[in-house]
């Protein structure tokens, strides 16, 4: 018996800071209609999909900084999407900047949620792994301070029952951590949502920011096959303020193979047809976790958070 779910990534193309959010919205809404059209039933948003990628500016204005962030979700002007994708009745995955009043004070976390085709709150994901800085670095024209403005996700990496399979969600710098990959699939994740904002110059090193199309790709690929696990993953894209911003959103099989992926940096709809059962096969041979780990020796991983090295 197989569990097929067509599956999709409605990657997209630059939001411009002076793009309102219901213009945003309303090119979400198209791609979940052409998804409709392509019988899609889940479809894949990127990371922080409401607004342009805030952190690569350093921003001094508290105001100005939680006009990118959302206070609810749906909130006014974001909800003509979740009304559409039920009334379609098509579940989805997007990533926001959320502002929360918890634990006593404001909070503000780079989030993902999931929704089902009938229009309910499936499950909440804060990003664990912030990149970048939370100071400015002298002489680049783009900075990357999701650690000024974001908090450590605090929720882990749950899974939930839903899509007829198991699902998770990690979003953009979390993907190339095997440590996202495989606790979700200790609770046996059969579908990995990401979305990220990925510019080919993070490192500013020529030797490596050339690669970063293939390192994102091989942390997918790994990701998937490491953990039989479909990995479907979102960008947003393009020249975005002047930052370039990679495109390749792609559908990942458990077998490691690319089953879709964008051939453009604008907004573009892929699709997959995805059996979730394909993971079953590496789930009960080669990565048959409760036959082969050996947790003992891997005390380091929790113990242990940078390396230190031998005498
Ligand atoms: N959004 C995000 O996490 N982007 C990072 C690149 C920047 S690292 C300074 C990523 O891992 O793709």
């Amino acid at each position: 018996m197989t569990r097929l779910i067509n599956l999709a990534c409605a990657q997209m193309g630059p939001i411009a800071r002076s793009d309102s959010r219901p213009a945003v919205v309303r090119r979400q809404i198209e791609l979940l209609r052409e998804a409709k059209g392509r019988g899609v039933e889940f479809v894949v948003f990127p990371e922080l999909a409401f607004t342009t990628f805030f952190p690569r500016w350093l921003i001094d204005d508290q105001t100005e900084i939680d006009g990118f962030f959302e206070r609810e979700m749906p909130g006014p002007e974001t909800h003509p999407l979740f009304d559409e994708a039920k009334r379609l009745g098509i579940g989805f995955y997007i990533g926001y900047a959320e502002l929360v009043a918890e634990d006593g004070r404001m909070r503000r976390f780079n989030t993902s949620i999931i929704v089902s085709a009938d229009g309910e709150l499936v499950g909440k994901y804060r990003k664990v792994h912030l990149p970048g800085h939370a100071e400015p670095v002298e002489g680049r024209t783009s900075q990357h301070l999701e650690k000024r403005y974001f908090e450590p996700g605090n929720l882990g990496f749950p899974v939930w029952r839903t899509l007829g399979g198991i699902t998770g969600m990690c979003i953009c710098n979390d993907r190339r951590w095997p440590e996202t990959y495989r606790v979700m699939a200790l609770q046996g994740a059969e579908l990995v949502c990401v979305g990220y904002n990925t510019p080919d110059d993070h490192t500013g090193v020529f030797d490596f920011d050339q690669l970063t199309g293939f390192h994102h790709q091989l942390s997918l690929q790994a990701g998937a096959y490491q953990n039989a696990t479909w990995v479907a993953a979102a960008a947003k894209a393009g020249c975005e303020e002047g930052s370039n911003m990679i495109g390749l959103s792609m559908i990942v099989a458990p077998s490691g193979q690319i089953v879709a992926m964008a051939s453009t940096t604008a907004d573009e709809l892929i699709t997959a047809r995805c059996d979730l059962d394909m993971g079953t096969l590496y789930k009960r041979t080669i990565f048959d976790f409760s036959r082969h780990r050996e947790p003992s020796q891997y005390k380091l991983i929790v113990e242990r958070k940078g390396a230190i090295l031998p005498d």
